[in-house]
């Protein structure tokens, strides 16, 4: 392997094999304006930017974090004080990453699916977000399950997308976090989800090796496997453990660096206790599985956070608290070491 291989997969390895995991705060402008607007935060750009600002300067975050996932309009932005983010994050020592899709987009023919754009012109922005300090990026396809999808055409063609990104990624520097999203929405059972899973997983190592990316070097960003969200059977965090741990053990290369799931729109308390039967029942940490569990949530984790700041910075420590309280039940998580108990003292 050359120095720029091995440099990435330190970097890979370092973001997943810390004990720690990753905080996704790289929501569109739009997606961050729906959930301020649901709760009745103003949606503008200085807004978003100090809500940005109490996540990253969150006292003791890196404890519990080695990376945050950025958005275009975040990375270039400074906190009050004067520092940029990105220098505020390397004095915590917490790794910037970017997300670098433009999104998911009504995939033409294919009826109520989607596929994800943003490769054109992509080699020449990730190498400014390496210049700037990003090292690493995300790019998220959208997977829906129900009335005969997905079909052939969708996961190939976000399949595709997914490698064609993750080999640009590497050729810069930067590590690949692949992140193939089976949405929760719908009636399904558990064993549709896990057939998807699989059936997209397939699809994408398969791209993934065709692109000759460096599985090493790259993280597997997936959800769990979980009933859909209006499915009557919803099973015990032990069974969502055994069954999600079940299929990525059948589809997932051993050589992959790690895995750090979605929350997908589950609780805080829901993803927590999930992660944490998995520790429990695979010991996941330092473990005999072939690669790193950790978590890379959004929704999950921010959350509760963002309700009690809810836009006035008066309620910012107490934010901090709540946000740092979901870092910590997760780190936990990882260790087996998450009990419901712990929401008590939050
Ligand atoms: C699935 O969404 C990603 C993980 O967040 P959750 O833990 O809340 O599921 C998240 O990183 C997502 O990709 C970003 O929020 C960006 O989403 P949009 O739709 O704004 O591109």
């Amino acid at each position: 392997m050359n120095a720029q291989e091995l440099e990435l997969i330190d970097t890979a390895r370092g973001l997943v094999a810390s004990g720690k995991g990753l905080l996704a705060m790289d929501e569109s402008n739009s997606t961050c304006n729906e959930e301020f607007a649901e709760l009745g935060i103003a949606q503008t750009m200085d807004v978003r930017r100090a809500w940005r600002e109490l996540i990253i300067t969150t006292p003791r975050l890196a404890e519990y974090i080695s990376g945050v996932i950025l958005y275009d309009e975040t990375i270039r932005q400074e906190s009050r004080e004067g520092p940029s983010f990105l220098n505020v994050l390397a004095d915590t020592g917490i790794t910037p990453g970017i997300k670098v899709d433009l999104g998911a987009k009504t995939q033409a023919g294919h009826p109520g699916e989607k596929v994800t754009e943003g490769l054109d012109g992509l080699r020449g922005r990730l190498q400014a977000y390496f210049q700037m300090g990003a090292r690493f990026a995300k790019w998220r396809a959208v997977i829906t399950i129900g009335n005969g999808l997905p079909s052939q055409g969708c996961i190939e063609a976000n399949a595709h997308a997914l490698a064609r990104y993750a080999a640009l990624c590497q050729e810069v520097g930067l590590v690949p976090i692949v992140e193939p999203e089976i949405l929760m929405t719908g009636e399904h059972g558990i064993e549709e989800c896990g057939k998807v899973t699989e059936q997209v997983l397939h699809a994408v190592f398969n791209q993934l090796y065709e692109q000759r990316v460096l599985l090493e070097a790259m993280i597997l960003k997936p959800g769990m496997v979980l009933p859909g969200l209006a499915c009557p059977k919803q099973e015990t965090a032990d069974q969502v453990a055994d069954t999600t741990v079940h299929c990525l053990l059948r589809v997932v290369p051993a050589a992959v660096a790690g895995v750090a799931f979605l929350s997908g729109g589950q609780t805080g308390e829901q993803a927590s206790a999930r992660l944490n039967a998995m520790a429990v029942r695979f010991n996941a940490y330092g473990s005999p599985l072939p690669w790193v569990l950790t978590f890379s949530f959004a929704r999950a984790i921010q959350r509760p956070a963002l309700a009690i700041w809810n836009g006035d910075d008066t309620n910012k420590a107490k934010a901090q608290q709540a946000l740092l309280h979901r870092a910590r039940c997760n780190w936990a998580a990882l260790r087996g070491d998450y009990d419901i108990a712990m929401e008590g003292n939050g």
